[in-house]
């Protein structure tokens, strides 16, 4: 990238500065401060997915869907993704993020369309207030369509990134099976609802930061996916609303946080939530967390299953193209609307969340 002289990342920003207070332009308002105080102790559920081809199948998938019916968040153990790619996958973003700024900028885009992009916060071109957070954003489903955009630099980086997408995207097809069947659903009809299928990768990284009560690494938020598998490091920061409280969701060594998105919610005409959830920083460590978020490709047609609207319960939602959904997710600023009330089969298009 040219023209780019003052320090864009905030990782750079806070490793050459000594900051003991926030920049003013990453305050939050005093209303839509984290409260960090009022934090529920709750857990998810954690399922072990170990027998999810063996005999106890539809014992899982029952405790899948309740997961799904009364969180919109839970855990998986068992999960197949073997612990050296996880390691590999860390090692290698953290390495990623000590690159000098330079090297990361070669990628910088301020483009939510650019399929590859270096950023902070997160969507700059939207928002009024600023987020604690740098972050390298890949799309990786057909990974031979982009693994050439990413960075070569670490030299591992395109190898270790491609292992881990390839696992995440299997685990994420056997969830999604699992929370078809879930919903009363042939175990292939959301997969085949999806088109050619997409993948995108997130690594987000959150340096210390001087006053973590003013200001948050992601203000609370729903995704855009269908489903989306988060890996997360040591440091907890991962919070969910649940019941009108949010709550701190700690991590488990070699366990994945799976949540509802968006288009999952639609699909199951309103059954399985997309959740509220955030990430709040902290003033001692930095943070990374790798979320993957399985969409589907720009031409799927997306709606209610047919099966799951009736009289009592009708189309919460018109039919769409995930393209047309994309377009609008990016159009407003994250935490201030609700994109699916957009796509509402009554007109929610002016409420605000
Ligand atoms: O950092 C986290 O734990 C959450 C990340 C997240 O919600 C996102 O990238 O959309």
């Amino acid at each position: 990238m040219t023209g780019i002289s003052k320090t864009v990342m905030l990782r750079d920003l806070v490793s050459s500065n000594k900051i003991h207070e926030l920049p003013s332009h990453y305050i939050r308002p005093i209303t839509q401060r984290p409260n960090l105080q009022d934090v529920s102790r709750d857990s998810i559920p954690l399922i072990d997915l170990h027998d999810l081809y063996g005999p106890t199948r539809s014992h899982i998938v029952q405790k899948i869907g309740r997961a799904c019916r009364d969180y919109g968040f839970f855990q998986v153990k068992n999960h197949g993704v073997p612990e050296s790619t996880i390691a590999n996958m860390i090692h290698t973003a953290r390495d990623y993020f000590r690159l000098p700024e330079e090297e990361r900028l070669k990628s910088y885009s301020d483009d939510p369309t650019k399929t590859t992009r270096a950023g902070t916060s997160f969507n700059v071109r939207k928002e009024t207030v600023a987020n604690w957070r740098d972050f390298l954003r890949l799309h990786c489903y057909p990974l031979q369509d982009y693994i050439h955009e990413w960075p070569t630099n670490p030299a591992s980086f395109r190898d270790h990134a491609a292992e881990y997408c390839r696992s995440a995207r299997w685990l994420a097809l056997e969830l999604i099976e699992a929370i078809s069947e879930s919903l009363g659903l042939d175990r292939d009809y959301i997969s085949r609802q999806l088109g050619k299928h997409g993948q995108h990768m997130a690594l987000n990284y959150y340096p210390p930061c001087p006053q973590p009560d003013l200001t948050y690494g992601l203000p609370g938020h729903k995704d855009l996916s269908l489903i989306t598998v988060l890996l997360q490091d040591e440091v907890p920061g991962l919070q969910v609303l649940r019941n009108g409280h949010w709550f701190a969701v700690d991590p488990v060594p070699n366990t994945f946080i799976i949540n509802i998105g968006d288009q999952m919610q639609v699909l199951s005409n309103d059954r399985y939530k997309s959740v509220l959830h955030r990430a709040v920083v902290n003033c001692e460590k930095d943070r990374l967390s790798i979320p993957t978020f399985y969409v589907p490709s720009p031409d799927a047609v997306i709606g209610p299953a047919p099966a799951l609207v009736t009289d009592d319960e009708p189309a919460v939602y018109r039919n769409f193209t995930y393209g047309e959904y994309y377009d609008k997710f990016w159009s407003i600023e994250l935490a201030k609307e609700d994109c699916l009330d957009m796509f509402k089969t009554s007109d929610l298009s002016n409420s605000a969340i």
